[in-house]
């Protein structure tokens, strides 16, 4: 019995399984995730001290940038809730933040360094083969960069094709929107709609249009440089760019939002 609850806390240590829902109705990006939130994946709020106890968590690489006279805990400093799901045409993402400082200038800026700012990324491998190929075929990153005067290269798309890794171009097919909530410091709102036909199918010539049952790889990078250098971030449900990490994304049906009992 000991050994098969072991052998259950090891799988699920090394690949969590995580079951997001189908939207039934539409979502209008504009900000407010009030419409569709209660019926996507979350599973509650992310901080450092929730994260070091995950299965993934690498100190080297989970960590948050300290500033001299700096105020507030370390949930201050960064947590969020993210919703993920999903309908026949779009993947729905969505981030509410605390962040006490937006940073999105980068001293050494190229388009493709959103990893150096204020920034979200989900990576998507679709569907999950959990090659190990660093960024090869099925491979992508959805990125999102948060700054409110949304240049360029704010929605990127890293991505692997046939025969090509780490393909590095601005995001085409999304509506996103973000949304500061709190004058003075960093928090937010972000709220994309990506299609996927036009990244998913790209990224791989296999892929077919989503239907309950699939299986797609996730891992979340949420990075908080906060004027310090690259490495500001949390890595969630996988330890970085090899897809063998990230975790299993079931397709599931239409969910409700959580009942609350009567007294
Ligand atoms: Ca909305
Ligand atoms: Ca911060
Ligand atoms: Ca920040």
């Amino acid at each position: 019995m000991i050994a098969l609850i072991l052998m259950v806390g090891m799988v699920w240590g090394q690949e969590p399984v995580l079951r997001v829902p189908r939207l039934s109705q539409g979502v209008q990006v504009d900000g407010d995730l009030g419409e569709w939130k209660d019926r996507a994946f979350s599973d509650g709020v992310w901080d450092i001290e929730r994260l070091r106890h995950a299965p993934w968590y690498d100190a080297s690489r989970n960590r948050l940038t300290l500033h001299a006279g700096e105020k507030g805990g370390v949930a201050d400093d960064l947590s969020a809730r993210y919703y993920l799901a999903w309908d026949e045409r779009y993947l729905y993402l969505g981030a509410e933040v605390r962040d006490n400082v937006n940073d999105v200038v980068d001293p050494a800026h190229e388009p493709k360094r959103w990893y150096f700012k204020d920034s979200i990324c989900w990576f998507v491998e679709a569907p999950r083969t959990a090659s190990g190929k660093n960024f090869g075929v099925g491979d992508n990153a959805f990125c999102f960069v948060i700054d409110a005067s949304r240049p360029g290269y704010a929605a990127w798309w890293r991505h692997g094709a046939p025969g090509k890794t780490y393909v590095e171009e601005p995001l085409t097919g999304v509506d996103w929107a973000v949304r500061m909530t709190r004058k003075g410091a960093g928090d937010f709102v972000l709220e994309a709609r990506v299609e996927m036909a036009a990244t998913l199918g790209v990224s791989n010539p296999a892929w077919r249009a989503p239907k309950v049952g699939d299986v797609y790889g996730l891992e979340i990078v949420h990075c908080d440089p906060d004027g310090g250098d690259y490495g500001g971030h949390f890595l969630i449900y996988g330890r970085g760019d090899d897809d063998a990490t990230w975790g299993r994304m079931e397709l599931v049906g239409a969910s409700g939002p959580v009942e609350r009992k009567g007294k």
